[in-house]
């Protein structure tokens, strides 16, 4: 019969062979700093449109609402870089920018894949096993800093010291308890580059997001026309790299190897005037496999006007 501490080896094991750099393990239950932050960043009002950190608040803060099972995670974190190129160099030369991470194939599709086989090994072992990746409501960063995979910068992302920011977090809820990972210390500082960085002010104070703010919430998530408070874009067509781009520890953190996430010619710095004169066809066949198809061609068209009316209003010129 096989020991839990041999199935806990051989489940990490497997995630490093899948390619997960960082790998860990945590008990599901919330943490009260970790619930007194969620809770400070509801009442302030800084889910802005994303009503849904609202309305899955109890969920996040216990993944049993939803999987009753659950005892402990597996913590993953891939890293998703695959360029030490930077957005405002590209936008100042009048192209858009679209954020570093969805350059390539979407990766829910890759980081649940790579989870699930290891995730097998728990089933096969008998355990429950379910696999995570950004859309199940967790706190996944919390969940990753108590797995030990890194600290929650000033930018609000988890940075591991070697691997930096530019990492996917995925799960596998299990049923086995599992202990928590060595903390990583605080590696900010006295830095704020992130904060200084940022184009539109959207943080309210160091690792406080106000996500109503943010280019990232309303070129990803937000559907239908801009609405008066939406920030200008600043050239960035889907989502933002700037909080990240200024971070040290991501200036020498190993690239990626990932080939799914290498960038697809066509949405690495993209001409904001050139896509909106796409055919829906031509769009649609660009959007296929791409974490952008969550904004899709109507979302892509919006914000592709708005960053060439921004530059316009700004006395700038985009190709
Ligand atoms: C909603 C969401 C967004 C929203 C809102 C972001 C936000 N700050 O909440 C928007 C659209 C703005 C967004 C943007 C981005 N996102 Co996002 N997003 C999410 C999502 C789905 C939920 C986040 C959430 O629950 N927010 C609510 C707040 C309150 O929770 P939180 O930010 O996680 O913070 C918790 C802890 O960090 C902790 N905490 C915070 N500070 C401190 C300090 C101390 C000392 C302690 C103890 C604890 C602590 O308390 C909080 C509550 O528990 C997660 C996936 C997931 N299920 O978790 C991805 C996720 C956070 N996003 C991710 C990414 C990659 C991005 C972008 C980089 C994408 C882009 N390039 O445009 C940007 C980065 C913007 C930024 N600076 O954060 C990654 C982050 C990876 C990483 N290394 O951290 C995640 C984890 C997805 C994934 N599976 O990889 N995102
Ligand atoms: S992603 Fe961009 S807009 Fe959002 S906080 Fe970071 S720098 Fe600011
Ligand atoms: S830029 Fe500086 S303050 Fe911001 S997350 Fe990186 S190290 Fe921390």
């Amino acid at each position: 019969m096989t020991s839990r501490v041999e199935v806990i080896e051989r489940v990490l094991a497997a995630l490093r062979r899948e390619g997960f750099a960082l790998v860990g393990t945590a008990p599901i239950a919330t943490t009260k700093e970790d619930a007194a932050a969620y809770r400070s960043f509801l009442d302030a009002g800084y889910e802005g449109p994303l009503k849904y950190l609202r309305r899955s608040h109890d969920a996040r803060l216990d993944p049993r609402v939803h999987v009753p099972w659950a005892r402990g995670a597996f913590c993953a974190a891939v890293p998703y870089n695959t360029s030490r190129e930077v957005s405002a160099d590209y936008i100042a030369s009048g192209k858009a920018w679209v954020s570093r991470y969805a350059w390539g194939r979407d990766y829910h599709k890759v980081v649940r894949k790579k989870l699930k086989a290891a995730a097998s090994l728990l089933l096969e072992a008998g355990f429950q096993a379910r696999v995570c990746c950004d859309s199940f409501p967790i706190l996944e960063r919390a969940l990753a800093r108590r797995a030990g995979l890194g600290f929650i910068g000033k930018n609000g992302l988890l940075i591991h010291p070697e691997y930096g920011s530019y990492l996917f977090l995925g799960e596998i809820l299990t049923d086995l308890e599992l202990p928590p990972g060595h903390e990583v210390p605080d590696g900010c500082g006295g830095c704020s580059k992130c904060l200084k960085a940022c184009p539109v002010k959207a943080f309210a104070a160091p690792r406080i997001l106000d996500a109503g703010k943010c280019i990232s919430t309303w070129t990803i998530e937000h559907r239908g026309p801009f609405l008066p408070e939406a920030p200008p874009l600043h050239g960035h067509l889907f989502g933002c790299d700037r909080c990240q781009e200024v971070c040290p520890y991501n200036s020498k953190a190993p690239l990626s190897i990932e080939p799914d996430f290498a960038p697809r010619p066509e949405w690495f710095a993209p001409s904001p005037s050139a896509l909106l004169k796409l055919s829906d066809a031509e769009l649609e066949s660009r959007l296929i496999g791409s974490p952008l198809r969550r904004a899709g061609a109507e979302g892509l068209r919006r914000n592709a006007a708005r960053v060439i009316e921004n530059s316009i209003s700004r006395g700038s010129s985009h190709a």
